[in-house]
């Protein structure tokens, strides 16, 4: 639909968008400037509907403090992390946290209830026989970590998207924030979250996902660093707030992903 734009007081649309591109970090400059570089695309990425001189500086602004958001905006479902053939899994696969494996937390599977929380329609817990029930999906993935080291892992769980839907979240929603049995913790956006390949982890290699991997739950995320992808997890909350991380609130970078 064709849509009428009018004037804006004290504004140079094709200055604005200009400054814009400049502003922004590859890959998403190239996105911005591919897809047409319109005062649409400026409003979508910043979220600032630009009628003025104080909008159209307060956009500007927000592009240039907002690298992790605008490539989080332009984050597609359609790129898939490469996937690889069984004869291709690490073993042993390695234990990665900021304790050394002996103090992982142990979860007793039993009393185990998955706390389902914020902007959802169905706050009921969910036990592990309810989660084991949920359609499996499956992946062979390489999962890298920061530290340096990368590895190729089989799991099997739940896709997240699906379970979402299943408790009514609300998906217009920014974050999702995962609690962790130790205190570990971790936001992701909402693009991520439904991601095809982002998963509800129940199983290592068709095994019941073994103590060091995340017992009983993991959220595995192939589009994203090591980090990102919380073992133990035992609470998500869908929110418009960014609740942090553990690693990410001693600055590392809050996307760290494709
Ligand atoms: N609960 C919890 N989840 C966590 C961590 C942690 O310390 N606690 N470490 C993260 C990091 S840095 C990495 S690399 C991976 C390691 O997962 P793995 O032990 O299955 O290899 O878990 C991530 N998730
Ligand atoms: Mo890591």
């Amino acid at each position: 639909m064709a849509r009428i734009r009018k004037p804006i007081p004290g504004v140079d649309p094709k200055l604005l968008i200009k400054d814009a591109g400049k502003l922004l970090p590859d890959p998403t400059r190239r996105l911005f400037l591919r897809g047409g570089a319109s005062l649409g695309a400026l409003t979508f990425l910043t979220g600032c509907d630009i009628v003025d001189g104080l909008s159209a500086e307060k956009a500007l602004r927000k592009i240039s403090e907002f690298n992790d958001g605008a490539q989080a905006l332009l984050f597609s479902a359609a790129k898939l992390a490469p996937t690889y053939p069984q004869s291709a899994i690490t073993r042993p696969f390695p234990f990665n946290a900021y304790y050394g494996p002996d103090d992982a937390p142990e979860v007793d599977g039993k009393d185990y209830a998955l706390e389902v929380g914020g902007l959802v329609d169905n706050k009921k817990k969910w036990t592990l026989d309810e989660l084991y029930a949920l359609p499996e999906v499956s992946q062979i993935t390489r999962h890298i970590c920061v530290e340096g080291w990368s590895a190729i892992g089989s799991w099997q769980g739940a896709r997240l998207s699906d379970f979402l839907q299943r408790v009514g979240a609300d998906t217009r929603a920014k974050y999702v924030w995962f609690q962790c049995a130790e205190g570990y913790s971790n936001t992701i956006d909402m693009p991520t979250a439904l991601h095809p390949q982002t998963q509800m982890t129940f199983k290592f290699d068709n095994q019941i996902l073994p103590r060091a991997y995340g017992y009983p739950m993991k959220i595995r995320m192939p589009t994203k660093l090591g980090f990102k992808n919380p073992k133990y997890v035992v609470a998500m909350h869908v929110t418009n707030t960014d609740l942090g991380g553990y690693w990410e609130n001693q600055g590392y970078n809050w996307f760290s992903g494709l």
